[in-house]
Parts: structure tokens; C-alpha cells; sequence
């Protein structure tokens, strides 16, 4: 791809104007639409997927005890969306109660071989660990248990098995490792290993922060599109969350094919700017459509949520050219 047509003179449009187009009915998605008697004052950092023609959102939905909920709406057309009565039901386990005290979020959904996996973060008293549930009709959940040690978050299963064993990315949040994205591998979903870096925030010009696995990684023949977020500390004050977009290698992710130098999102609008936390969009799900564009969902400012589209054309374009 270059900048010019084939004529070699009009300039390329992807060269210029943004990457990712925030839909006009933003913030899709308010607490306030959530059964009044449950309280819910924010929705989140949710992820979705699509199901034959349906859209499921797993939400992150918030009520002022903190208690961090997570919530399928259901959609025709992706941007509507409507929670169901009750959030999902999560397990009785006494160890499931103690490491999470209540608060489970940012799930990611993932189908992997006609199961979905709904991978979460736990947070066990001061830090967080990865927890998995699994469901076949998004009624009924299983809970599979914990799949991290404590201190990492953000993890997210590709859709697919890599050399015949289930893959993930994460970030552990420990130690010199803190704030990088890893990958490891497992043979049941459970126990992982073979741990590599995928990328570390030093690498990422915007975020020298931390950045953290965002959207289920999308195939494309050329590799793994991986919309991530990334984080810089602005005047040592606060943290602003953006998203990027990099190209992982399809056999062995833990290769930066390509990896776009600017952010493809950034707070910009109120929505975004303004809420429980400032100047953040953190994504936890992409859709792919069958003409290849993109739904990415998005938590504004940890508040609301929000669309944005795109296509695999143009993502591919910020990884290589912009
Ligand atoms: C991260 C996660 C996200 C949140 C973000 C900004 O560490 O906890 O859920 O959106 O912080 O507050």
C-alpha cells in the first residue's frame, strides 16, 4: 500500500483523516438504560461479539458500592443495545468469592471451536488475576476458575488454537515486566506457560506508561490485528488512555509483524474526556463483518460505552504507514 493511487498522483485517503470513525449515536450505551432497581451507575470496557446475525455484549456494569458487574445486553444492529434483567449469575466457589470480592470486569469474549470464553479480571483484594467462564448460549455460565497468578489483567484468548494449543495475551503487572503485552500458551485453558513479550511499552511512542492487550485479536492473512491501549502519565498528574493497533504473527504472535507509530483513538470528545476516570478509551471487543469492516466497541472515561468503525484495510494501513 503507498500513499498515492496507482497513477501515482491523487494522495491515498487512508494517508489523511483518522483511522477509526466514532458513530454519531455515541455513548451507545449508558447505565441508565440497565433495570433501575439494580443500581448501575456506569457500563464499560465491555466486550462483544457477534452471533450469527445477533450482537452480545458483555458489559462491565458498575454500581456506586463498586461492585463491578458483568451484564449481556443483546443487539440487532450493534449499536443498540439492551441489557438483559439480571447481570450473570457468577459462581458459589468460596474461593471464586474471596479472590473477587465482588469485583469482576473488563471480559473479553472469544469463541474458540463453538464454545465462548468469557476471560476477566478478578480483583483479589489489592491486586487482580484472570478468571474464565465459559458458556455455549449466554444463558448458562461455567466457571473454569482462576487462570493467572495474582497481578495480571487484561487477558484476552485468540479465537483460535496456535500450534494446537490455546493462546493468550495479557499483561502482567508485576516487576520489570509491568505493563507489557505477553503472550502464553496453554493446553486446556487453564494452566499457561511458555510466556514471551509480545511488546513493551518502550516500543510504543504514545504510551510510555503501559500498554495492555485490548480487542480478541482478528486474522488476517498477513497476521493477527491487535487493537491494544496504551498509557502515558500526562505532567505526572494522570494517566490518558489511547488504543493502537499492531500486526502479530500468525504462527508464533509473539513477532511484531507491524506496529502503527500513532494512536489510532484518543480521548478527544466529552464522552471520553469526562467521567469517573478523565481522558480514557479502553476497548475490550471488536466485531468483524463479514465485508471485512469493523464495529470496535469502547469504554469512554470508565463511564459509558461507545462505537467506533473502521475496516481491516484501514487498520492494516496504520500498522505499516502511519
Ligand atoms: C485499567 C483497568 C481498566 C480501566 C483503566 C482506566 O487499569 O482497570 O478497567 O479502564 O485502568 O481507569
Amino acid at each position: 500500500m503507498s500513499t498515492t493511487d496507482q497513477r501515482g498522483s491523487a494522495p491515498n485517503p487512508l494517508a489523511f483523516g483518522p483511522i477509526v470513525d466514532r458513530h454519531p449515536a455515541n455513548p451507545i450505551l449508558t447505565g441508565a438504560e440497565f433495570p433501575r432497581e439494580a443500581g448501575i451507575v456506569r457500563v464499560f470496557n465491555s466486550g462483544a461479539i457477534k452471533v450469527g446475525s445477533k450482537y452480545i455484549m458483555a458489559c462491565r456494569a458498575e454500581n456506586r458500592a463498586l461492585e463491578d458487574r458483568i451484564w449481556i445486553a443483546d443487539s440487532d444492529d450493534g449499536i443498540q443495545f439492551v441489557p438483559r434483567p439480571a447481570p450473570v449469575e457468577m459462581p458459589d466457589d468460596p474461593e471464586f468469592r474471596e479472590y473477587t470480592a465482588g469485583m469482576y470486569y473488563d471480559p473479553r469474549i472469544t469463541e474458540i471451536e463453538g464454545n465462548y470464553y468469557l476471560m476477566h479480571a478478578a480483583h483479589s483484594g489489592h491486586t487482580c488475576r484472570l478468571s474464565l467462564l465459559s458458556t455455549t448460549d449466554f444463558d448458562h455460565f461455567d466457571w473454569l476458575g482462576f487462570v493467572s497468578e495474582t497481578d495480571n489483567r487484561n487477558g484476552v484468548l485468540f479465537p483460535e488454537r496456535i500450534r494446537r494449543r490455546y493462546a493468550r495475551l495479557d499483561r502482567p503487572n508485576t516487576g520489570s515486566e509491568f505493563g507489557d503485552i505477553w503472550v502464553s500458551y496453554s493446553p486446556d485453558l487453564i494452566y499457561w506457560g511458555e510466556s514471551r513479550c509480545v511488546l513493551r511499552n518502550s516500543e510504543v511512542h504514545w504510551a510510555w506508561s503501559k500498554i495492555g492487550p485490548g480487542a480478541v485479536p482478528i486474522r488476517t492473512p498477513g497476521g493477527w490485528l491487535n487493537i491494544f491501549h496504551g498509557v502515558r502519565t500526562q505532567c505526572k498528574a494522570h494517566y490518558v488512555y489511547q488504543l493502537g493497533v499492531c500486526l502479530l504473527d500468525l504462527e508464533d504472535p509473539s513477532k511484531v509483524i507491524a506496529l502503527a507509530k500513532e494512536a489510532i483513538l484518543a480521548p478527544e470528545e466529552t464522552y471520553e474526556l469526562v467521567g469517573q476516570t478523565p481522558s480514557v478509551v479502553f476497548t475490550c471487543g471488536a466485531v468483524l463483518e463479514p465485508d471485512q469492516s469493523i464495529k470496535l466497541y469502547y469504554g469512554g472515561a470508565d463511564t459509558v460505552m461507545c462505537l467506533a468503525t473502521t475496516t481491516v484495510e484501514r487498520l492494516l494501513y496504520a500498522c505499516y504507514h502511519r
